[in-house]
């Protein structure tokens, strides 16, 4: 077999081992190359591959355990029927074609009358494109079920991104290492983009200065040159009074404005109302420090934002997002390769999502689309001529709704209805399985085949399995191979197997041998890709000024939307602004039921100002009620200077079932959405702490 490493007598590892490439399939924009070490058919050890100029050998702290994860002694083995009542975690073992032939049936006899009553629910458990949404799409789209807006992660940045530069499109990330001045925008880098991280050191150590923009003094703000402390969800008022700066003092390109970008006269004239003085009353900072940050971007060459999505879970999101991308292009930092701004890379992958997906198996059907943010109330509507058929059946799989989705109290009454029928396809028995009228098993990244794009850099992956599936898991592609055979569909496709589809993925658009030798393949991307403009946008250029957003009635620039929920008086019911960032050793939910790194998070914590903590009689430690009027949560208090005054920080995304009251920080959080992509608000969000 190729892509199996030979070894080497003077390797240290025993003759009867093998080594062999894979790709993390985690929902992390590194994307790293894999090689796991398999011994008598046991993976004992998982491991950067070296070659993968990106990885460089490197794995987080998460991953490196991966080996750990896949033969966990929870892992879940066999097919599982519910023998107790919903919720209680209570199953019982049955064999695969029984579960089969059962959830056929009862798919069947709701599709007969209302297939568009049935619901996949899915996100980026793993980010393989076949593991993901190939064969499960085909599935539900000969199906004729529900489609699901896949919009809890990073809908509404992409549609700001698309609005602005016409899609998930940026710098290449290795030029960071080049640039001068680095601007890391909403991420928390140490703990979520660690290759990017490593890349922002080198420049670091070349001179360049590094600036964190973040509510929370997270380890990455900590180690830059400056930290910018604002309130949650006033990016935009911050960038346009950069703006403003940048006019007065005359620090702009005009060549590149003028041949490159749409709208700039409107943009102009709003920014010249955002004075330091106005935006950093509203984002809660010095006017000098917009001032400084300011020159600092007009005056460095190159210079370059590294943005990621933290910024994008408040109500103007969207907007957010469109005003930092218009930086670049004012100052003309598109014209090298280490400036520009960079979100997201996922754009550049020629991914053929209609050979995997097969849409035109809906044969002219037009299902209606539900939004998995909102999975909470539609769970609970009857069913009208608005809203469609009530839903009767839910499909999740690479997804934990029940600790994920916002709102959780809505989310669980949801997965509790009794007559909802739930099949979950999961590694582990998560909050959401607990749900599940069937569990059935999955293979993890080291027991099936996929292949990768990535949204932190330009290389396609590919993945091998390299042991056996552990006991009787199956990939999710032949759970819905094994469901379509059950429920009589022909066609061909229904019979295609994994390898054929990670070759469909890309066609001919990347080499599938070097796939196969090399386990990776760099995509052929110019180093400065919008130097000359050429934007994928309509007009080509970067769209200040845009007219698909006007046509749909919105603001066609970018401009201050304010939070939902903003604590304005203080007299306020819930004075405080909480966000809820990943925690370091989690990923999303994933990882929380591994004890190694669970001891590492600790406990699920709230993190609060002194100022905040002293005069409500809080000290770290304490057990905390932090509610409002979506629900309660328990937690510890943590009295920490990584809060900034009138914000705190609940880390997530900790399972139900080990918090102190058996809920997560998702009981507080709302089903509103943001300005653009329909996405969610989970840092838009107010609450009031007290001391339990
Ligand atoms: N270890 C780890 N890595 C991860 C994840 C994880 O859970 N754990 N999650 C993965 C996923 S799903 C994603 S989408 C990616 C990206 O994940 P992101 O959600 O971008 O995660 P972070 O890098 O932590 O960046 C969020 C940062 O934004 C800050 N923030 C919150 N509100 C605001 C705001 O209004 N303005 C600004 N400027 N900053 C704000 C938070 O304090 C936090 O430090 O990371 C991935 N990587
Ligand atoms: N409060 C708050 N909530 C948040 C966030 C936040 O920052 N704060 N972040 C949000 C973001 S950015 C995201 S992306 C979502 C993430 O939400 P999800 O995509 O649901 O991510 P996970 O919680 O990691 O759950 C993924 C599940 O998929 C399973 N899985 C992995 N691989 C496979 C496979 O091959 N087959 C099957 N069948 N299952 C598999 C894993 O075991 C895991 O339980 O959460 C969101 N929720
Ligand atoms: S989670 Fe991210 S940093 Fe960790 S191994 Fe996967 S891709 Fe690399
Ligand atoms: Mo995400």
């Amino acid at each position: 077999m190729t892509g199996v490493i030979s070894i080497s007598p003077n390797s240290g590892i025993s003759p009867d081992s093998q080594q062999v490439r894979g790709a993390c399939p985690h929902d992390c924009p590194d994307t790293c190359a894999l090689i796991t070490t398999v011994h008598n058919g046991i993976a004992i050890k998982v491991q950067g591959n070296t070659e993968h100029r990106h990885t460089a050998g490197v794995l987080c702290t998460k991953v490196s355990r991966y080996a750990e994860r896949t033969h966990h002694p929870d892992r879940l083995l066999f097919p599982l029927r519910r023998a107790g009542p919903k919720g209680s975690g209570r199953f019982e073992r049955v064999g695969w074609d029984e579960a089969l032939k059962d959830i056929g049936a009862k798919l069947r006899a709701i599709a007969t009358q209302e297939p568009e009553a049935i619901l996949p629910y899915s996100y980026a458990g793993t980010m393989g494109l076949v593991q993901g949404e190939s064969m499960a799409a085909r599935f539900f789209h000969q199906l004729g079920a529900s489609l699901l807006d896949r919009t809890i992660c990073a809908s509404a940045g992409g549609e700001g991104l698309a609005q602005t530069l016409g899609g998930r499109v940026g710098m290449k990330v290795e030029f960071f290492a080049q640039s001068r001045l680095i601007l890391i925008w909403g991420s928390n880098s140490i703990a979520s983009n660690l290759h990017f991280w490593r890349l922002a050191q080198e420049a670091k150590r070349a001179g360049a200065k590094l600036v964190c923009i973040d509510p929370r003094r997270t380890e990455t703000a900590e180690k830059c040159h400056e930290h910018v402390q604002l309130r949650p969800g006033t990016d935009t008022a911050l960038a346009l009074a950069l703006m403003h700066e940048l006019i007065v003092n005359d620090w702009l390109d005009h060549d590149y404005i003028a041949r490159h970008t749409l709208g700039w006269e409107g943009l102009r004239e709003r920014a010249l109302r955002w004075s330091p003085e106005r935006a950093g009353a509203v984002c809660g900072i010095g006017r000098d420090q917009i001032r400084s940050l300011a020159r600092d971007w007009g005056t460095t060459r190159p210079a370059a934002i590294r943005l990621n999505y933290g910024m994008q879970r408040v109500r103007g999101g969207g907007n957010a997002v469109r005003a930092v991308a218009c930086l670049p292009a004012l100052t003309g930092a598109w014209r090298d390769p280490a400036g520009g701004v960079l979100l997201s890379s996922s754009g550049m992958f020629p991914v053929n999502n209609s050979a995997l997906q097969r849409p035109d198996l809906l044969a002219g059907r037009r299902p209606r689309t539900i939004n998995m943010s909102t999975i909470g109330d539609d769970l609970l509507r009857r069913g009208s001529a608005q809203f469609g058929p009530k839903i009767a059946a839910l499909v999740v799989y690479n997804s934990n709704p029940v600790a994920v989705a916002p709102e959780s109290s809505k989310v669980v009454a949801g997965f509790a209805r009794e007559d909802l029928f739930t099949v979950v396809m999961e590694q582990f028995q998560t909050d959401t399985a607990d749900y599940a009228d069937y569990v059935l098993p999955a293979t993890t990244q080291l027991e099936h085949w996929d292949v990768h794009a990535s949204y932190g850099h330009t290389d396609v992956l590919l993945n091998r399995p390299a042991i056996a599936p552990v006991g009787e898991s199956r990939p999710n592609t032949e759970i819905f191979r094994e469901l379509a055979r059950h429920m009589g569909y022909t066609d061909p496709c229904f019979g295609e197997p994994d390898q054929s589809l990670c070759r469909q993925a890309y066609g001919d658009k990347v080499d599938f041998e070097l796939l196969l030798a090399q386990g990776y393949a760099t995509l052929p991307v110019p180093d400065a890709p919008f130097a000359l403009g050429g934007f994928p946008t309509p007009s080509g250029k970067c769209e200040f000024f845009s007219e698909r957003l006007a046509r749909q009635g919105l603001d066609g620039l970018p401009d201050h939307v304010p939070n939902h929920e903003v604590a304005a008086r203080a007299d306020a019911r819930y004075p405080l602004a909480m966000i809820s960032p990943p925690a370091r050793n989690f990923l999303n939910s994933s990882f929380v039921n591994m004890r190694s790194l669970r001891d590492i998070e600790g406990e699920p914590l709230l993190e609060i100002h002194e100022a905040d903590a002293t005069p409500r009689g809080i000290a770290s430690g304490a057990v905390v009620r932090v509610f409002n009027d979506r629900g309660e949560y328990r937690c510890k208090a943590d009295v920490s200077h990584r809060a900034r005054p009138g914000v705190v920080n609940g880390l997530g995304v900790w399972w139900r079932k080990f918090g102190l009251d058996g809920t997560n920080v998702n009981q507080l959080t709302s089903q509103k959405l943001t300005d653009m992509g329909r996405g969610p608000v989970f840092y838009d969000c107010l609450v009031e702490v007290h001391a339990a």
